[in-house]
């Protein structure tokens, strides 16, 4: 009764461990439910190799079970000395034939696709974006649209993109799990790499390289849109006028406060300074450096201590926290401006309906 008791426990505290677990995903961040080419070709990979893991793995247990069970002690043994075996060349041949034979059926699949996720063939003729990693925020650029923005990379579906990668400090490490795998981004030399969306979507993506003590709040998305929803992104982000007078007194005071405080490191337009995110189309980000959540009272917080949410991040450094010179009030109203800063309807909501 008790150990059926303990059984019933144990399940209990698995399935209940397995319940918690699956709330720590977050929708599309997951390399096993792939949403594009890179991701796909990975997956594959991933499935061979636990394949021939398991069967290896299923062989040796079968010899182990069986060598324990015919060659264990018996009773009336206790002396007998069985017979020693020294060298065997069938065996020595076997074992190691076999493990090259399995190294090769992993082997042949990777090469291929390490090429083909390599290949740059149709680089001149598509879509290409810089990006930027940061302590601990990331850049793109399009340059041949001459769009800067931060934090979302918006795509559009169904197209084969090209990602050409650099750090402006430290090794960062792009990771969109349902997009495709991880590449590196290096302060001395660009790297390279595309990606291709299946469907319109939000994915989450990731710094996969330790980055300093901000590492894991390092969180950017894709943002995957239809090709009209993209084009009317480009358009859009292309005619931002970053003098445009906002509507409230509020938010037009918080512009100029702006404009006093925070441009030397923060962009808008085209600009293409990037000491710090670029902020054309806050207003329509869901979330705050990010990874906080996205509302006025979050935004004042950031704002007037953003060394409380990022631990290192390079705003600390900005001149107005030092000298502690703007108001709450101000901040307020900079918070303000920026919340209306969207010169597109084109959203992450877009990507989701
Ligand atoms: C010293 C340079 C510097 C100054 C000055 C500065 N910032 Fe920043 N800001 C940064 C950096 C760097 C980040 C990215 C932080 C991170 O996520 O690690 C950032 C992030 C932000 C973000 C989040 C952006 C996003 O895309 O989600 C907001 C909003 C912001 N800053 C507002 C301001 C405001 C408002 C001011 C002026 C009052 C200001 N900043 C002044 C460097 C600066
Ligand atoms: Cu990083």
């Amino acid at each position: 009764m008790k150990g059926w008791m303990g059984k019933i426990r144990a399940l209990f505290l698995l399935s209940s461990l397995a319940l918690i677990l699956s709330g720590c995903g977050r929708e599309n961040l997951t390399a096993f439910l792939p949403k594009g080419y890179g991701a796909e070709v990975s997956l594959n990979l991933i499935i061979i190799s636990l394949a021939v893991m398991i069967f290896v793995f299923i062989v040796v247990m079968i010899i182990y079970t069986v060598v324990l069970v015919k060659y264990r002690r018996k009773k009336g043994q206790e002396d007998y000395i069985p017979k020693q075996t020294e060298g065997n060349k069938a065996l020595e041949i076997i074992w190691t034939v076999i493990p090259i034979l399995l190294l090769v059926i992993i082997a042949v699949p990777t090469v291929s696709a390490t090429f083909d996720l390599a290949d740059e063939s149709e680089k001149e003729d598509t879509l290409n974006i810089k990006v930027t990693g940061n302590q601990y925020w990331w850049h793109f650029s399009y340059e041949d649209e001459e769009i800067q923005t931060s934090q979302d990379l918006y795509i559009p579906v169904g197209k084969r993109i090209y990602l050409n990668m650099v750090s402006s400090d430290v090794l960062h490490s792009f990771w969109v799990p349902s997009i495709t795998g991880k590449m590196d981004t290096n302060p001395e030399n660009e790297n390279t790499m595309y990606i291709e969306a299946y469907e319109e979507g939000v994915y989450w993506g990731k710094c996969a390289e330790l980055c300093g003590p901000s590492h894991s709040l390092m969180d950017f998305k894709i943002v995957a849109v239809s090709e009209e929803e993209y084009n009317q992104w480009v358009t859009d982000m292309q005619n931002f006028d970053a003098e445009a007078v906002p509507e409230t007194a509020s938010a037009q005071e918080g512009q100029e406060l702006f404009q006093n405080n925070c441009i030397s490191c923060h962009a808008l337009g085209s600009s293409p300074v990037a000491v710090a995110p670029n902020l054309t189309d806050f207003g329509n980000r869901t979330k705050i450096a990010g990874v906080l959540d996205f509302d006025k009272e979050t935004l004042v917080g950031w704002i007037s201590n953003p060394e409380e949410f990022k631990e290192g991040n390079k705003m600390t450094n900005a001149e107005y926290l030092k000298n502690g010179s703007l108001s709450e009030e101000e901040i307020s109203k900079i918070a303000d401006y920026l919340l209306q800063l969207k010169p597109t309807t084109i959203t992450p909501e877009s990507a989701t309906n």
